[in-house]
């Protein structure tokens, strides 16, 4: 297994495809979907664009869907949810599909979703994202952060470096020989330094400044935590998790 891990999707080379492909938004698409998954919600459809999330869950039963939709980190008028993950409760999400658009999360999962294998992972359950990968070993291993249009996102790439990190002390092979990529070293020795205050990393990312500005601080505290959640979101078909 060779893991590489892209700080954007725009930085993942052309034309190519991995094995498998991890997308990151910690904050906070990918925390959304593992917690809505984890409610026991029936799936995640995932949209980049909303006029078409809007056509595609009309054929759904209202009672059977519920549509989320963030736009610089607000919610979209006339969707029932925002992306807080808090907002999914098993009381609201048990048994209804979400139809979700954000930002960069759903851009990211859009660049990678032609892959053999397509997970989601953030903090929350990268314990589950991890036991797949030793137990599948997938050869190519792309580890994706979604960024803020366009650019680098300091908690995308802590969790990527949180993944390899668990990969590497598990399978007790040396960094060197599962890296792929210069950033797969550099996303480790990132979360190496924070592993213990991720909620501290977060105050210092611009998104989490955002987020902040937008009065979402228990959001950056539930996302903040780790290995709480053993949901795998894996693709079932092209942006269905
Ligand atoms: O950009 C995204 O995809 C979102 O996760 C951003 S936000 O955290 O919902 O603002």
């Amino acid at each position: 297994m060779k893991l590489f891990v892209y700080h954007t999707p725009e930085l993942t080379p052309k034309d190519q495809v991995p094995d498998c492909a991890i997308a990151v938004d910690v904050l906070r698409a990918t925390s959304t979907i593992a917690t809505v998954l984890s409610a026991g919600g029936e799936a995640v459809q995932v949209f980049s664009d909303l006029d078409e999330l809007i056509a595609v869950s009309e054929a759904w039963p209202p009672q059977k869907r519920l549509r989320a939709g963030e736009r610089g980190g607000g919610k979209v008028t006339g969707f029932e949810l925002g992306n807080s993950p808090l907002d999914c409760t098993p009381e609201l999400v048990e048994g209804r599909r979400l139809f979700i658009s954000t930002t960069n999360g759903t851009r990211a999962l859009k660049r990678v979703q032609d892959s053999a294998t397509v997970l989601t992972a953030a903090f929350i359950n990268r314990a589950a994202v991890v036991q797949y990968l030793l137990e599948k070993q997938p050869e190519i291993v792309w580890i994706v952060g979604s960024g803020w249009e366009g650019s680098y996102s300091l908690e995308d790439t802590a969790c990527a470096g949180a993944i390899a990190h668990s990969v590497v002390e598990k399978s007790q092979l040396p960094p060197e020989e599962l890296a792929g990529n210069d950033e797969v070293i550099s996303a480790i020795a990132l979360y190496s330094q924070w592993q213990n205050n991720l909620l501290g990393l977060f105050h210092h990312a611009s998104h989490g400044k955002r987020l902040l500005r937008l009065e979402c601080y228990e959001d950056l505290k539930y996302c903040s935590q780790t290995d709480v959640l053993t949901v795998l979101p894996i693709q079932q078909e092209a942006g269905v998790f």
